[in-house]
This record gives structure tokens, C-alpha cells and sequence, in this order.
């Protein structure tokens, strides 16, 4: 089988090596920014205190407000989402070797995350409705070495947290989330954050709520937060005292500082998503061949991305769809595509049962531009394009 080569042009080259204020380009997102004097009004007392880093301030507040508006009941603070990934896995100390049933449909991060822990994915299909792992195909992947199941809630779409956690609880497994996408995700009156033994949550420039870079993890258990808090520092727990071994995955003041004004906009920022969302629903609605990737219709939506499966029925495919869209300067994306399952340093390595679903999905799918500053008459000549075909 042919693998996709990687290179960095294949990618958004016009993100890396060109202007990006060019206007005439519509990427895939653009982060939300709060006023700038709000900004640089927040930082101000950093030139005063010079206590840039090492849970300040706004690292402490951001954790406090967090937890309110996620309505977790911990949460720590982190780098960014990847390592609020790796460290949580870390934290629960699984054995070498253990087998952690995940989705191979979602961004390369979590089978990272699951690896670079010593541990192995066993890569499970997804349901073709909503993209998130098939909680009817878990339980016959269980083996005496699985240790846990990290599923997705890929575009913010929740997976079937009651049966998982049943499965698990059957056993004796942890389930860890990866809610990467899921940022103010409510479902059945709670936070997505607080199903699970944990979830983590990216606060990337590209998401709904941003701290430039930055994740957290949510739990229930405090102890969980003690041994973060080791994880992310050094294990320094006094001047001269190191308690645990860890790296350095702590959130900075400037990051933090971030938050707190993104935090304030982020109602905002997802009905503003919402509006746009749903102007594209409304033109490209009826469109032979193309289908909308919905979520679970008990959850709440942060409109966090725009999916779209490009069929047989449309007359092109998903990539002539997509090159025909940057032939107009918009630079839609295939998340996520390829299955993290077929690149080449994971290919072969890890086993998987049919992924029939996930295959076809990451065929078909397109991510159209979606951001809460996206202009109409933007929305307009995307669907203009679609409607094309
Ligand atoms: N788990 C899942 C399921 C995830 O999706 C992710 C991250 C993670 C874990 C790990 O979380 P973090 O460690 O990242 O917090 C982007 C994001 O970098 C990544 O956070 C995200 N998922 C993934 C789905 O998308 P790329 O490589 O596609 O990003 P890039 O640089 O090509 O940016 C996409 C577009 O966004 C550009 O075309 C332009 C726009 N952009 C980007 C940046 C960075 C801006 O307008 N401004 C910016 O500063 O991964």
C-alpha cells in the first residue's frame, strides 16, 4: 500500500512561508484575540512583578475559572493539550506494554501521546454518524493487557460516554479523553470534562478558546492534580526537595493572561461560530453528495469545525474539492486524514481491527474555514465553489 509522503509543503506552505495577512486567503481558522489594550493591560503588571512563569497569578486564576466554566472539579493547567495528554497517561502509571483502545481518527497527538509512553494503541473503528469510536466494537478488542480507552470527542462530538464508562468499569479499565476539541462542551446538564477518569482539553491558537498555546486536564480526583503538578514542574516540591521525576509542561503568565481575556469572549466567540455554522448549513443544505458530520444531539456544539463528506454522488472528489478550493485561495483541511493508524511511524506496529468506517471517513472528509471573524460574503463564495461541482 502506498503511504502519503510528508512534506511540509503538502501542508499549509502558504501558513509557514508566506504572508499570512493576506486577506484574499481564507484558512481553515484564525484565533480569536481579545481587544489589544485588554491584552497589553493584563501583562502590564508582569513588567512590575517579574514573575513571568511558575504557577503565578494568572496561571492560579485561569485554573479557578476553568474549572467554574468547564464545571470540572479539578483542573490543572498545562503547555498545551498534547502534553496535558502525555502526562495524564503518565500519571496513571500503567505498566510497559499496556494496550489502550483508541480512534485512529483524529489528529496524530493522541496516538503520540499513547506511544510516547511506552504503551501500545490498539486502533478501534468509529461510528460514520458523528466520527467518534464505536463503543459496539471495544469490548471484543479487550485483552488481559489493555489498561485503558482513550477515546475522542473529535470536532467537539461526544462519543457514548455511558457505555464506555460501562465497559470500563466491567474491566477495570480507566478511560481517558481526549476532548481536545470539546472546549465548553456540556452533555446531559454536565461538563464534558467531568465523564471519565480525565479529560484534556487544547487551548491551541487554532481552537474555540485559546491561551496562544496551552491544554488542561479535568478530573474528579485531587490526587491526580498533586501528581500533575509533579509531572509539569520537575517533581520540585521545595527548594531542596524533588519529590517526583518531571519535565517542564507548565503554563506561562502570558499564556495565562491570554486566557483570562479570551475567557471573558468565549460565550461570544461560539455564538458568533454558531451564526456562521449555520449559514453554511443553509446553503450548501440539499447539495447532491455532500453530507454534514453532525454530533450527538444531547450534547451542546461549540461549533469548533465545519466537517463535510464529499460522496461518490457529487461528481468530484474530496481531493478535487479541496484543490479546486485552494485554486481559490481557501485553504479547507482533511482532519483527519490520513488515519493516524497508516503513517509510516506507526504503520504495522500497532494493531487494529476492521476500520472500515474510519477509513472511509478520513477519505471523504473536508474541513471547511470556520472562525468566529469568518465574513459572510467569505461563507458565500466557499459555497459558491462547493456549488460548482
Ligand atoms: N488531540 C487532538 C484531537 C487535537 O486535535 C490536538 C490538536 C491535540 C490533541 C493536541 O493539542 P495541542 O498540543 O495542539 O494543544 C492544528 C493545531 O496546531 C492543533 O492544535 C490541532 N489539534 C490540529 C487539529 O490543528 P495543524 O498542523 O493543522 O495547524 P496549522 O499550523 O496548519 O494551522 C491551521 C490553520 O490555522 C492555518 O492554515 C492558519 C491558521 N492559524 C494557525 C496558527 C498556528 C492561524 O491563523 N494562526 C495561528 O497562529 O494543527
Amino acid at each position: 500500500m502506498l503511504l502519503p509522503i510528508f512534506r511540509i509543503s503538502d501542508k499549509d506552505s502558504c501558513m509557514k512561508e508566506e504572508n499570512i495577512t493576506n486577506s484574499s486567503r481564507i484558512f481553515v481558522t484564525r484565533p480569536s484575540l481579545p481587544p489589544y489594550e485588554e491584552y497589553i493591560e493584563m501583562i502590564r503588571p508582569l513588567w512590575e512583578s517579574y514573575l513571568l512563569t511558575n504557577m503565578g497569578k494568572y496561571h492560579r486564576e485561569l485554573e479557578e475559572k476553568l474549572k467554574e466554566y468547564l464545571q470540572v472539579s479539578e483542573l490543572s493547567l498545562l503547555v498545551n493539550g498534547h502534553m496535558a495528554l502525555e502526562l495524564v497517561i503518565q500519571a496513571f502509571d500503567f505498566p510497559e506494554g499496556g494496550e489502550v483502545i483508541t480512534t485512529p481518527f483524529t489528529f496524530v497527538s493522541t496516538t503520540h501521546a499513547i506511544v510516547r509512553n511506552r504503551l501500545k494503541p490498539v486502533f478501534c473503528d468509529v461510528k460514520p454518524e458523528d466520527g467518534t469510536i464505536d463503543e459496539n466494537k471495544i469490548e471484543a478488542m479487550i485483552t488481559e493487557d489493555t489498561v485503558a480507552i482513550l477515546p475522542v470527542h473529535v470536532y467537539g462530538h461526544v462519543c457514548n460516554v455511558s457505555q464506555i464508562q460501562r465497559i470500563a468499569n466491567q474491566n477495570n479499565l480507566k478511560v481517558i479523553y481526549d476532548a481536545a476539541h470539546a472546549f465548553g462542551v456540556r452533555y446531559k446538564g454536565k461538563g464534558i470534562g467531568s465523564y471519565g477518569d480525565a479529560s484534556i482539553f487544547s487551548f491551541h491558537a487554532t481552537k474555540v478558546f485559546n491561551t496562544i498555546e496551552g491544554g488542561a486536564a479535568a478530573f474528579s480526583d485531587r490526587k491526580l492534580y498533586d501528581r500533575l503538578y509533579n509531572l509539569k514542574n520537575f517533581g520540585i516540591r521545595g527548594e531542596e526537595f524533588v519529590a517526583d521525576v518531571g519535565t517542564n509542561a507548565k503554563m506561562n503568565e502570558f499564556a495565562a493572561a491570554m486566557g483570562l481575556c479570551n475567557l471573558k469572549y468565549v460565550t461570544i466567540a461560539i455564538r458568533r461560530r454558531k451564526e456562521r455554522y449555520d449559514l453554511y448549513r443553509e446553503k450548501l443544505e440539499g447539495i447532491k453528495g455532500i453530507l454534514f458530520l453532525d454530533g450527538n444531539t444531547d450534547a451542546s456544539n461549540n461549533y469548533g469545525y465545519f466537517p463535510i463528506l464529499v460522496e461518490k454522488e457529487y461528481g468530484e472528489d474530496r481531493d478535487e474539492l479541496y484543490n479546486r478550493l485552494r485554486e481559490n485561495n481557501i485553504y479547507a483541511r482533511k482532519y483527519f486524514y490520513p488515519l493516524t493508524s497508516d503513517q509510516t511511524c506507526f504503520h504495522e506496529k500497532y494493531k487494529f481491527t476492521q476500520i472500515v468506517n474510519a477509513r472511509s471517513l478520513a477519505n471523504k472528509v473536508l474541513t471547511l474555514p470556520l472562525f468566529e471573524g469568518l465574513e459572510k460574503k467569505q461563507i458565500e463564495k466557499v459555497c459558491r465553489i462547493i456549488k460548482r461541482a
